[in-house]
Parts: C-alpha cells; structure tokens; sequence
C-alpha cells in the first residue's frame, strides 16, 4: 500500500524514522525549552496558553503558537520536507501550517493534580473556525525518541470515517472514561495504534481521526509540536479577527511548506 492508501484507509501515517536533520530538531528542543522559561528569541510571546512559564512541570504542558517565540521551533515548523510528506499522504497541490502547538508530557502518573494524558478526541471539534468539508490534518513531529513506554499519541484506526463523535475531550485524561462517552457509530471496530517513533519522526492524522494519549512512564520527557495544517479546499467561517484562523494571512506565524 502507497503512504496515500495508508492514510485514505487509516486516517493516519507514521513515518517513524527521522524525516528532519538533527540540527534542526535540537534547535527547535533548545527553543521548546527557551520557551518553557519564558525567554522569546523571535521577541515575542506564544499565544495565551493552558501552561505559561512558572507552571508546574509534572503536568502537561501545552504552549500554543510557540513559533512566534522561538526561532529555532519555527525553523522546524516551516521545512518544506514537513510538506512535502504532507502532501503525498493527502495528495494537496499546497499546504500552511495554520497553527502550533507545543507539547512536553513529563514523565508521571494522571492524578487531580498533575494532568498528563491527553483524552480520546477528534481534532475537528475543537476547529469550529472552518467551513464544514474543509480539509484539515495534523502532522505531530516528535522532538524526543517516542517508545511505547513513553505515552505515545495512540490512534484508533478507520475512525476517520466514522463522522463528528459526540463525547471526547482532550482535556480529560481518563482514558477508559472518555473511551466510554464517545458515541460511536454501531458496528465500529475500536482498535489503537501506537505513533512509536524516533526523534525527527512524525505521524500525520485527519482531523476527524480519533486519538489520545496515556502516560510517560518511561525516564525521560516526551517532546513534540503539533503542527495543525490545512489544503487549499479550506475556508474559515465566523470572525476572523477572534478565531483561530486569525494568523493565516501571517507568513511569519503560519508559513505555507508546500506548493506556491
Ligand atoms: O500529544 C498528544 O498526546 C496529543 C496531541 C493531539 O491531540 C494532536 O496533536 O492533535
């Protein structure tokens, strides 16, 4: 099966190799971390955030648009390399990143306290700022080597297909909880797949594809950024200045990493 089959069929793709030079991932780790401390070498914040700096770190965090602050991430977010396997898998003509994430899971267990996984979820309830049919994904780059052990994000594989899914939630981390809210459709098959991957590595996912993730219970943190991209068959909806469309005519913010 083509990479394009796989990601038709699944609604997902893992390049687990690395597909980035080293240099570039340790100098978007350098700035993921600058970042964590609040120093912006590109002179400017990320966006209001779920974690800021001073935050616990035995808790997930999760810092939205980082690029505009680190120079080092947004080298990495803008390689043409990221989309060019971005558009072998879905076939677009042009891709823009359109927003970012930053995410370090420590290692650690889920408590009330320290908030660690991520719960099962589709992408595209949380992206209410586009026109229904636009096609959005996801490429989630891994920036440390992610084993089993280490809560690798876990796809569930066809559910791409299986329409909008009333009940997930990112932010709730009790898996078999959130597992159980979702309303799925009769006759799907729930099954998950591990995005086990090196450093440079990534997965690329559709934004109605269902995912979570457990715990890091390996030694080291789990390292990524999660690049939210979208195809010229995109539109937004609703106002511009206050959605999270607002940065797409921003080059600086959102580069386009494949076509013209
Ligand atoms: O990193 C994770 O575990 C979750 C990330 C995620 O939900 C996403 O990239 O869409």
């Amino acid at each position: 099966m083509s990479h394009a089959e796989r990601y038709r069929s699944g609604g997902f793709l893992i390049h687990p190799a690395a597909v980035l030079p080293p240099d570039v991932v340790d100098a978007a780790v350098r700035g993921m971390e600058a970042v964590r401390r609040g120093e912006y070498d590109r002179g400017q914040p990320p966006e209001r955030s779920p974690w800021n700096p001073g935050d616990p770190t035995d808790t997930l965090c999760k810092i939205e648009q980082p690029q505009r602050a680190s120079r080092g991430i947004f080298d990495l977010v803008r390689r043409r390399r990221i989309g060019e396997l971005a558009a072998e898998a879905t076939g677009a003509d042009w891709v823009q990143v359109w927003w970012v994430q930053l995410l370090i899971k420590p290692v650690g267990v889920e408590t009330e306290r320290t908030r660690v996984n991520v719960g099962w979820h589709q992408d595209r309830h949380y992206w209410g700022c586009w026109e229904e049919g636009s096609e959005l994904f996801t490429a989630w780059v891994a920036l440390s080597d992610v084993a089993e052990d280490c809560g690798p994000l876990r796809f569930v594989p066809g559910s791409h297909r299986w329409g909008a899914i009333e009940g997930g939630d990112f932010f709730r981390g009790d898996l078999d909880a959130t597992r159980s809210a979702l309303s799925l459709p009769r006759g799907a098959e729930w099954a998950e797949e591990p995005a086990v991957m090196s450093a440079g590595g990534l997965s690329l996912h559709d934004s109605y594809t269902i995912h979570g993730s457990g715990e890091n219970r390996s030694d080291r943190p789990r390292r990524s950024l999660a690049l939210h991209l979208r195809t010229r068959n995109s539109r937004p909806v609703g106002d511009l200045r206050r959605d999270l469309a607002r940065y797409i005519d921003d080059e600086s913010m959102c580069p386009v990493i494949h076509g013209a």
